[in-house]
Formats: C-alpha cells, sequence, structure tokens
C-alpha cells in the first residue's frame, strides 16, 4: 500500500475541468457543428496545426476567476482538482519555456491562470492536480495522433517525449507547488522501460504526488476506470471513476445534457458505496465561464452532501 495514497481514499469527490483553445471553439469550425467531444474538434475537423495555431490569438478569457472557481468547487464539497494544463491539442494552459504555443505567450490573455488556480486552491485546503496529455499531441509533428498534417512514417515519438512533454512536465512538477496529482492520459509510443523511466524521473520532482494509471504499462499509483463507468462490485484499493456533467469534456454551447443534482448524489453514492472517488467534470467556455447548470446543480449537490453526508 502507498501511504500517499490515503487523503485521496478519502476524498470521495473531485472535480475535472477541461479547458483550452477548444472551449472557445466550442464544437464549430467553418460553420459546421461537430457532435461528441468538444476537445477532439481538431481531430474531428482534420484542422491543419497552422490553422489551429490561429486561434490561440483570440483566446482571451477575461471571465477566468481562479478565487470563483476555488469557492465553487469547495462549496460543492470537493476535495480535489485536476484541470488540463495541456489536451491533445497541444496548447499549454500555463507560462511554458519549453514551446510557445501556449496561453502566455501565444494569447492575449497574456497570464498563466493555473498558477492563480494552484494557489486558489491550496489556500481552501483543496489538492491540485494537473492533466497532461504525454503522447498525443496533434500540434507537433512529431507528437502522437496528427495524421492530416504528418506522416505517421516520419514520426519520432522519442524526440516529441525528449523535447516537448518531459519539459513540460517537469515545469508543471517544478513551478506550482505540490500537486496530489498528475493525471497522464492515452499513453503510446513508450516501452515499458521507458515508462518507468519517465515516472522515476517524475516522482524524483513530486514523490507524494499521486500518477494516473493512464501514464500507462500498469504502472499508475490509483486506478482509473473507462469515461462513465463504475465497478459492479466492491474494489480495494485508490480508485476514482471519472463522468462529465453533460455529454461532453470540453466546453459545447449546445450540450445542454447536464446532470441534475440527484444524479449526482447518486452516482456519488454509487461510486463511494464500492470504494473510489467520482471525478466530475466541467467544461467552462473561452470566455472563463462555468456553464450556468454546472454552476447551479454543483452548487444544490453541496448543499446536499452538507445536509446528509460527510463532510
Ligand atoms: C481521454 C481523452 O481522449 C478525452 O478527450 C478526455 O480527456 C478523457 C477524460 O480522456 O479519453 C479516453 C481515454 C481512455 C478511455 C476513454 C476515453 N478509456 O480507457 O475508456
Amino acid at each position: 500500500e502507498n501511504p500517499n495514497t490515503q487523503w485521496f481514499q478519502d476524498a470521495k469527490f473531485g472535480m475535472f475541468i477541461h479547458w483550452g483553445l477548444y472551449s472557445k471553439l466550442a464544437g464549430v469550425w467553418d460553420n459546421k457543428d461537430y457532435y461528441g467531444s468538444g476537445e477532439w474538434l481538431m481531430h474531428q475537423a482534420k484542422i491543419p496545426a497552422k490553422a489551429y495555431e490561429k486561434v490561440a490569438a483570440s483566446f482571451n478569457p477575461q471571465k477566468f476567476n481562479a478565487e470563483a472557481w476555488a469557492d465553487l468547487a469547495k462549496d460543492a464539497g470537493i476535495k480535489y482538482m485536476v484541470i488540463t494544463a495541456k489536451h491533445h491539442e497541444g496548447f499549454a494552459m500555463y507560462d511554458s519555456k519549453v514551446s510557445d504555443f501556449n496561453i502566455v505567450k501565444a494569447s492575449p490573455y497574456g497570464k498563466d491562470p493555473m498558477k492563480a488556480l494552484a494557489n486558489a486552491t491550496r489556500k481552501r485546503g483543496i489538492q491540485f492536480g494537473f492533466y497532461y496529455s504525454q503522447f498525443l499531441d496533434w500540434h507537433e509533428p512529431n507528437g502522437g495522433g496528427n495524421k492530416w498534417d504528418f506522416k505517421e512514417a516520419d514520426k519520432d515519438y522519442l524526440k516529441y517525449y525528449k523535447e516537448k512533454s518531459i519539459p513540460q512536465l517537469k515545469e508543471l512538477l517544478s513551478n506550482y507547488g505540490n500537486l496530489g496529482i498528475v493525471w497522464f492520459d492515452m499513453p503510446g509510443g513508450l516501452t515499458k522501460v521507458q515508462t518507468q523511466a519517465l515516472v522515476d524521473e517524475m516522482h524524483a520532482l513530486q514523490p507524494k504526488s499521486l500518477f494516473s494509471s493512464r501514464v500507462g504499462q500498469g504502472l499508475g499509483d490509483y486506478r482509473t476506470f473507462g469515461d462513465s463507468e463504475v465497478p459492479a462490485t466492491p474494489i480495494k484499493g485508490a480508485w476514482e471513476s471519472i463522468y462529465t456533467h453533460n455529454d461532453s469534456w470540453g466546453y459545447i454551447s449546445h450540450d445542454m445534457n447536464f446532470k441534475t443534482p440527484e444524479e449526482i448524489t447518486q452516482l456519488l453514492a454509487n461510486v463511494a458505496s464500492k470504494g473510489g472517488n467520482l471525478m466530475l467534470n466541467i467544461g467552462p467556455d473561452g470566455e472563463g465561464n462555468i456553464p450556468y447548470y454546472s454552476e447551479k446543480y454543483l452548487r444544490e449537490t453541496g448543499k446536499w452532501l452538507e445536509k446528509n453526508g460527510e463532510s
């Protein structure tokens, strides 16, 4: 048993946040609506990396308020928060010296929202962590996934790991204080030995931080069940189920299929009864607003927990 998982196993309720350039595009490209997961728009519409890059020039989330986001998490009874520092689109939502394709360098916003959130959550006793897409990166010729701009046969995944993925992970694990979680996603391009080396290098920076199972090769510190999945029977050890509040992880304006407070508390109870955590995702828009129903229903969930649950 890993003693560092204790806080996680006590937490029960986490908040996942998908936020990036896709939040501004909101499921629309070239006047065409795309359904499904908004953060996959670049892939769905086969948007050239050069064209996608230009979206950053008008990304300016003036409504973003780290204190308000952390207040909402606190009021909802949430104990940990994991936010997308870089999703598959390749855009860093933090101040990165490794790649200029980041919110401080490439966007008029010019500030680091991750710094503000790390501080705001910590102030309220909420564990903070980053999601980082370590293999898929559609912006990079050598990253995984983009086959519409870059030929698969020309890709050198190790070069991408060496030049972007690992250096950016080091920035995230060095510059934002103690991270409760590093949420790796969708492994690829590395052998078990190489994955172990990556894990060791990162754990040297943050020995207590918990790495998600999607770091790959069975080397994570806790288990994440497939999207929207709750195991049928109790499971021992540290694990979580992830759900998104509506149908998409990233913001899509026409996706109004939000789970009600009753559905959320039932989900929480179901997952908790099996011994796991529920990490519920919200998708703020490109201005930095949390969707109206996410805010409303999360607050109602928090009220219910205060009255009926432990907290
Ligand atoms: C991944 C991402 O591709 C997606 O955009 C989102 O961030 C989600 C939380 O994670 O998608 C997955 C990854 C793994 C599984 C399903 C969706 N899985 O193991 O079932």
